[in-house]
This record gives C-alpha cells, sequence and structure tokens, in this order.
C-alpha cells in the first residue's frame, strides 16, 4: 500500500498566486494527486490541524494565518511520499530553506512558507480525516503509471 500526505498550499501561497506552480512541481515529481479541495479554513479546523504546537508562543498568530483567506488542501499518493514532499518542501523557515526547495525558492520569511506537509504516517492519516471524507479521496490509475515508477527494481 502506498502512503498519502496531506499538503496545503497555505493563504500567502493562494495571494501570492503560486498555487499552481506548488501543484505543478508535485505533478512533475511523478506523485498522483487523489484528492483536493479549495476553501476558507475555519480556526477550529486549523487549531486542530495545528493541535502539537498549542502553547507555543507562534501558535495563536499561526491559527489566525491559516484560517486567514483560502488554502487548497490536496492529497498526494506514492511511494514514500510523505518523506518526498518534505523534502520538496524545504526547511521551516523561508529563508532557512534550500534552493531548489518551494520554500527555498519562494519565502523569504519565518512562519510565511507557503506550504504544508504532513511529517508523519500518523500525522498524514489525522490530518487527511480533518478535511476529506473517505469518498472523497479517489482511487484510479494513471495511463503512465509504469514509465513513472518503473517495473525493473
Ligand atoms: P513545518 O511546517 O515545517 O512542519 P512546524 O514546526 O510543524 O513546521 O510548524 C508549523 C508551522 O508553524 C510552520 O510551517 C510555520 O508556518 C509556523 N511556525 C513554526 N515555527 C514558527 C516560528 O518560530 N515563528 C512563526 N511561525 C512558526
Ligand atoms: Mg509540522
Amino acid at each position: 500500500m502506498t502512503e498519502k500526505t496531506l499538503i496545503i498550499v497555505k493563504p500567502d501561497g493562494i495571494q501570492r498566486h503560486l498555487a499552481g506552480e506548488i501543484v505543478s512541481r508535485f505533478e512533475r515529481k511523478g506523485l498522483k494527486l487523489v484528492a483536493a479541495k479549495f476553501m476558507q479554513v475555519s480556526e477550529k479546523l486549523a487549531s486542530e490541524l495545528y493541535c502539537v504546537h498549542k502553547g507555543k508562543p507562534f501558535y495563536d498568530g499561526l491559527v489566525k494565518y491559516l484560517s486567514s483567506t483560502p488554502v487548497l488542501l490536496t492529497v498526494w499518493q506514492a511511494q514514500g511520499v510523505i518523506s518526498v514532499a518534505r523534502k520538496m518542501l524545504g526547511n521551516t523557515f523561508g529563508y532557512d530553506a534550500e534552493p531548489g526547495t518551494i520554500r527555498g525558492d519562494f519565502s523569504s520569511s519565518r512562519g510565511y512558507n507557503l506550504v504544508h506537509g504532513s511529517d508523519s504516517t500518523e500525522s498524514a492519516e489525522r490530518e487527511i480525516k480533518l478535511f476529506f471524507k473517505s469518498e472523497e479521496i479517489v482511487d484510479y490509475e494513471l495511463a503512465d503509471e509504469k514509465w513513472l515508477y518503473g517495473k525493473n527494481d
């Protein structure tokens, strides 16, 4: 069974017209898009997503940031997708992220870092369930799957 991960284009990603660029990077990497939703997240849902950070000095600002304007929620599926996507995101703070990563290429901020990605299988399962019903996650085959993943390993 291949993994799934939740990737969110955060409000600054939408406001800065970078949603297409960000989705395109995951597409070109050969990850499979299995769900998507464009919506404004409530403060309640944002605080649930970030519950592990409750009590930290940046928590209240983080919840306000994520719920301030709409986001694009996406779920991607592939072997090892959680760690692949985290590498593509780059380090948490934009100014510290490597060039070539999404945050490294487009963010120079601390908290405003354009994109969220699940950090483990447990968080991915919990986070996906917060935003998607199971029937909203689509099971299908990509026509070029054999070229994307190979058959000789
Ligand atoms: P991650 O998004 O790379 O997993 P986390 O440590 O889980 O980073 O933090 C969640 C989000 O909280 C970050 O993406 C960022 O938006 C925000 N954040 C983390 N640390 C700080 C901080 O020190 N100041 C402001 N915002 C922060
Ligand atoms: Mg995190």
